[in-house]
């Protein structure tokens, strides 16, 4: 397993890649286990509770998430082609983060409660309802899944004083 190095929207390069829109993936393999068991191990170094491959230069659709309390065991969630079969009309605010625009928190509002289909770690199916922060988490990475990321949601002056935030940190450091 490896830290990998997550990309940030202050760098031109890197905003490139995350704008990209992520490929399904065909199977589950050894080598998207692999990659998974690496994303799972820079979010809980970063840390974070949540993860999108494209945010460690893969643009394939893969998540990884853990929402585990402090104290409690670790509980990684693996997805593998995320869909969204249903969502609620009720939208909920949430401060969110990012940690690919670190150091930055807006609400955004979402629908409250999804009901999702993917692919877990061995590949099998799964259906699952969400809601709380598991389906503020969820709905984060899938838009990241599009290129979307959760400043998009906000006013452009927001957006972009965000990112001026982020680039004036990443000059300092
Ligand atoms: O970059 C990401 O997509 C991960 C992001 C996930 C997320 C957080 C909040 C709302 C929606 C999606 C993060 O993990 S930001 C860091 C964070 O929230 C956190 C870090 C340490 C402890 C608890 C939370
Ligand atoms: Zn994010």
């Amino acid at each position: 397993m490896a830290i990998r190095r997550i990309l940030t929207v202050d760098n031109a390069a890197d905003l490139a890649v995350l704008k990209k829109k992520s490929v399904p993936v065909e199977t589950v393999t050894d080598e998207h286990r692999a990659l998974m068991d690496d994303m799972l191990e820079t979010m809980y170094a970063a840390p974070g509770i949540g993860l999108a491959a494209v945010q460690v230069g893969e643009p394939l659709r893969i998540i990884v998430m853990d929402l585990a309390r402090d104290g409690e065991d670790r509980a990684p969630r693996y997805f593998v082609n995320p869909e969204i079969i249903e969502k609620n009309d009720n939208l909920a605010p949430y401060e969110e983060g990012c940690l690919s625009v670190p150091e930055i928190y807006e609400t955004v509002e979402r629908p409250d409660q999804v009901h999702i289909r993917y692919l877990d770690y061995n590949g099998h199916q799964v259906d699952e309802a969400a809601d709380g922060l598991y389906a503020v988490c969820i709905q984060h990475e899938m838009d990241h899944l599009e290129g979307v990321l959760f400043i998009d949601h906000l006013s452009r002056l927001k957006r972009d004083r965000a990112i001026t935030k982020v680039k004036k940190a990443a000059r300092a450091a």
